[in-house]
């Protein structure tokens, strides 16, 4: 590995942000950052940016106004590109995922293409999330599995290693799908397109601070696009 960014999506995230930044950055010399910001009320693009001029490791990409997860993925991705990474990161900015399996995730990366976090792949590795909130998840991943046939554990699960190469041919300007709907749609891509998967285990920690983005329009957009999925892929559509 020569050059890894990590990108972290941000809304409202002030609190998180200038805890979070020097966390990922201690993990590996090798490692930068990247915040793609949709102008967030709290001020986290202002932190972002004093954090990017204390430190050329960080860099940032600020958006007019919130455009949700998928769009801040999609020009976080292309910006990465620019900046000459080799890996790309995905990470939530709330510590779910978890700044010390960092180094895991790189390790594997040699070897792999894809290097994917999972919550459920050595049973349920969710730490004090509400019970009502582990249910959905999981039940929502077990949907996810069936309807698109998906062989990974977490198709939810936003929390991957990438490398360059893979972006490159996915195409990912073309996944539609915006809340957690973009996850599932990126890794279905990232199966079809024959990478060489792992997944690796990791305790997902639920936020301590800040508060979800999630909605119940992000949640259903979710259920319908794993038949959307299914339907392209068969209509030769993706
Ligand atoms: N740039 C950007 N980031 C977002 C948006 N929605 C959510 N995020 C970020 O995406 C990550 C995951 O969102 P979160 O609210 O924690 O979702 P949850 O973990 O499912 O409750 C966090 O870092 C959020 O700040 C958005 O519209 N734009
Ligand atoms: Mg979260």
């Amino acid at each position: 590995m020569s050059r890894c960014i990590v990108v972290v999506p941000t809304y409202n995230e002030c609190e998180n942000l200038p805890l979070l930044v020097p966390r990922i950055l201690a993990q590996d010399p090798r490692i930068e950052v990247l915040v793609v910001d949709d102008a967030s009320p709290d001020g986290t693009g202002k932190i972002a940016d004093q954090l990017a001029s204390a430190d050329p490791r960080v860099h940032v990409l600020h958006r007019l106004e919130k455009e949700g997860l998928g769009n801040a993925y999609r020009a976080g991705f292309t910006r990465a590109l620019e900046l000459g990474a080799d890996i790309i990161v995905q990470m939530d900015a709330d510590f779910s995922h978890p700044p010390d399996a960092l180094p895991l995730l790189l390790e594997d990366i040699e070897h792999f293409d894809v290097v994917m976090g999972s919550r459920y792949l050595r049973g349920i590795t969710v730490v004090n999330w509400p019970i009502e909130r582990i249910l959905i998840s999981w039940f929502g991943n077990w949907y996810v599995r069936h309807v698109t046939g998906l062989p990974i554990t977490d198709t939810t699960g936003g929390f991957r290693a990438m490398r360059r190469s893979v972006l490159e041919q996915l195409d990912y300007q073309r996944v539609h799908a915006n809340g957690y709907a973009f996850q599932i749609e990126l890794n279905y891509r990232i199966v079809r397109s024959g990478a060489r998967i792992k997944e690796i285990p990791f305790f997902f920690l639920d936020r301590t601070r800040g508060t979800s983005k999630l909605t119940l329009r992000i949640g259903f957009e979710a259920l319908w696009i794993a038949w959307w999925l299914r339907a392209a892929d068969w209509l030769g559509r993706l």
